[in-house]
């Protein structure tokens, strides 16, 4: 293990104690604060997640909290999807675009009420963004991040292992949808959600002084149902379709090329951040598209993200944007971001730092 000085540049979860003590063996970095990847067997990780449970800590997903009187517009204002009729106790994805309709953020967001509301963000500043539009627009709402951290729980199991120390409403709740709750005195927030196709909850700790408390109680309960730590999975993620924001996506990335298109409400008022472009892009049509790459071959290689070149003809014609071995499919498998000329079933040269190799377009998700 190196040695981390968490300062304000470089923070830690509440549950980075538990991470180390569990025997992570590889982090990266996302909203400034340092995300465990790996506890060094990431083929055991994976199928746990497939087959067991799996305990994350995604404390990393920071919560940006509008509170006040125009929380609520606020909300429909950053986000190009209809928030109109979201209840209570429900929560959202909803993709957040700049003027140029680029999707740059895609939140969870979370209604506690109708002047509070929490945007469970991606990696980047949402609450940067959401000052400077509460102070242009000179609304009444205070943007803060509140002791909010997220620790999901993954799998199959996850549900009786939530279920086993909260109670058998946890069974109850749709997807997306949360309640307060506590345990042990620790105040938290439950949700159906996490970052799998596995099924699973997060639970929003509230109190940043108890994560290895709370990690502890989920891990014991877990026990009977083999439960391990683990990380948001690229092999899972990719197998099972999730878009990764900033890693699918690039400084001209659209909602409607990443299969975002159904989050988006064409609809909505006219204040809304990107709405203009987005509906021209709408009516134009999207000039790329994401489909999934199967690559010939069956020795695993090593996790790309480095947006290699796609080519059909000799002709760059979009690009890779992640490459993961997949357990399940025995390939390598990887997303295209590529113009809409190229359609599933056809056939591409993918310019790999390794040489070129030949892939198959098929549609998302593969699983
Ligand atoms: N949980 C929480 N916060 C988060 C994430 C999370 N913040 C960052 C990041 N993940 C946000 N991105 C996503 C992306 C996809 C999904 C959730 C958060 C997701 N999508 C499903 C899908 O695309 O199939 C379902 C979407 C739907 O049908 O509404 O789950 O994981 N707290």
């Amino acid at each position: 293990m190196v040695a981390v000085f968490p300062t304000a540049r470089l923070r830690t979860s509440p549950f980075y104690d538990s991470a180390v003590a569990e025997g992570m063996t590889a982090a990266s970095i996302y909203n400034r604060m340092i995300m465990p990847t790996s506890y060094g067997d990431p083929e055991a990780e994976y199928w746990r997640i497939i087959e067991g449970v799996s305990q994350w800590d995604v404390g990393v997903e920071r919560q940006v909290q509008l509170k006040g009187r125009d929380a609520g517009r606020l909300a429909q204002i950053l986000a190009a999807r209809d928030l109109s009729r979201c209840k209570h106790g429900q929560g959202k994805y909803v993709p957040i675009c700049n003027h140029r309709g680029t999707v740059f953020n895609d939140p969870i967001l979370l209604k506690h009420s109708d002047d509070l509301y929490w945007f469970s963000i991606a990696d980047n500043d949402l609450w940067l963004w959401a000052n400077a539009i509460v102070a242009e627009r000179g609304l009444d709402v205070e943007v803060s991040e509140p002791d909010v951290s997220p620790m999901a729980l993954q799998g199959p199991k996850a549900e009786d292992v939530v279920a086993s120390v909260l109670g058998d409403w946890v069974r109850e709740l749709k997807y997306f949808w949360f309640r307060d709750s506590e345990i042990e005195g620790i105040p938290i927030t439950v949700q159906r959600s996490g970052w799998s196709k596995q099924g699973g909850f997060e639970i929003y700790l509230k109190d940043g002084t108890k994560g290895t408390q709370l990690w502890n109680i989920f891990k014991e309960a877990g026990q009977p149902y083999g439960i391990g730590p683990g990380a948001p999975a690229t092999a899972e993620r990719t197998e099972s379709g999730l878009v990764s924001v900033g890693g699918d996506t690039d400084a001209d990335t659209n909602p409607f090329e990443v299969r975002m298109g159904s989050y988006v409400s064409l609809d909505v008022p006219d204040d809304t951040l990107g709405i203009a472009a987005l509906r021209r892009i709408a009516s134009e049509g999207p000039k790329r598209h994401q489909l999934g790459l199967i690559l010939e071959g069956s020795t695993p290689e090593p996790l790309g993200f480095s947006w290699e070149d796609i080519r059909v003809n000799g002709k760059t014609a979009g690009h890779m944007t992640n490459c993961v071995w997949s357990p399940r499919m025995k390939a390598n498998i990887g997303y295209a971001l590529i113009g809409v000329e190229q359609q599933a079933g056809g056939t591409v040269e993918i310019d790999r730092k390794s040489g070129p190799c030949a892939a198959r377009l098929v549609e998302l998700p593969f699983l």
